[in-house]
């Protein structure tokens, strides 16, 4: 009996010692922000478990509560640097440069948002300084037998409008993957990857125009309940912030 005893106990401490190493690794910036990081940058972070993926954290302690806190920047322009016209694979995986304009990849975003709770906010500038935002309260986005299926809702508005409701429930599309429902081919048409319906009220992977151009219509990437499908952003960036 003492023996199955101490067993047990050996098992057990196995046991607990495999899970506590497994939760201290930084899921998102939000556990980066909790073990006191509180400055904005590139850390590594671990949405699946094991695997690490270098992520811009904006970490902000001052302004609104909505705004406080650590967001994990999965998507952002902000100088032409980097091709947004990608195939499918890159949306899936990941592209560009943490330090300046990349995508975190849809499987990453799936990882992340099927274990928590996350709230997005959209934040836009144009090339005359104006700035513009658009906060939602749940973003998550499904698994890739389901298409990278986008869920958004609880729009918030941060002077920009909502350009992003219409996207909600449908599938993520790419050049060399039409999951719109569209007759053509939306990422052909107005040359980026998104969740497009019919086609998009905004392109945020669409081409750096530097600027409004009206012969370049809903190919730039636009926010168009801002500033129409003419005008390009400087800065178009997508953050989530864990929620409760
Ligand atoms: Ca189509």
């Amino acid at each position: 009996m003492a023996m199955l005893v101490s067993l047990v106990a050996l098992l057990s401490v196995a046991l607990v010692s495999g899970c506590s190493h497994d939760e201290d690794w930084p899921v998102d910036c939000s556990d980066l922000h909790k073990a006191g990081e509180t400055v904005s940058g590139v850390y590594s972070i671990y949405p699946a478990g094991n695997a690490p993926v270098w992520v811009y954290c904006e970490m902000i302690s001052d302004g609104k509560d909505e705004d406080k806190g650590a967001w994990t920047v999965i998507q952002r322009r902000m100088d032409g640097s980097v091709n947004f016209y990608r195939p499918w694979n890159q949306y899936k995986r990941g592209f560009g440069n943490v330090e300046g304009e990349y995508w975190l990849g849809l499987e990453n975003m799936y990882q992340l948002t099927r274990k928590n709770k996350y709230m997005l906010r959209v934040d836009l500038e144009d090339f005359g300084g104006n700035k513009g935002s658009a906060l939602y309260s749940s973003f998550s986005v499904d698994c890739e037998t389901d298409g990278y299926q986008l869920h958004v809702s609880g729009f918030k508005d941060g002077g920009a409008g909502d350009s992003l409701s219409g996207h909600n429930g449908y599938k993520f599309s790419t050049f060399d993957k039409d999951q719109d429902v569209y007759e053509n081919n939306c990422a052909k048409q107005f040359l980026g990857g998104f969740w497009y319906s019919n086609c998009h009220g905004t392109n945020p992977n669409g081409i750096y125009l530097w600027g409004e151009d009206p012969t370049l219509y809903a190919i730039g990437n636009v926010w168009s309940s801002w500033k129409g499908y003419a005008v390009g952003m400087k800065s178009i960036s997508m953050k989530i912030k864990r929620v409760p």
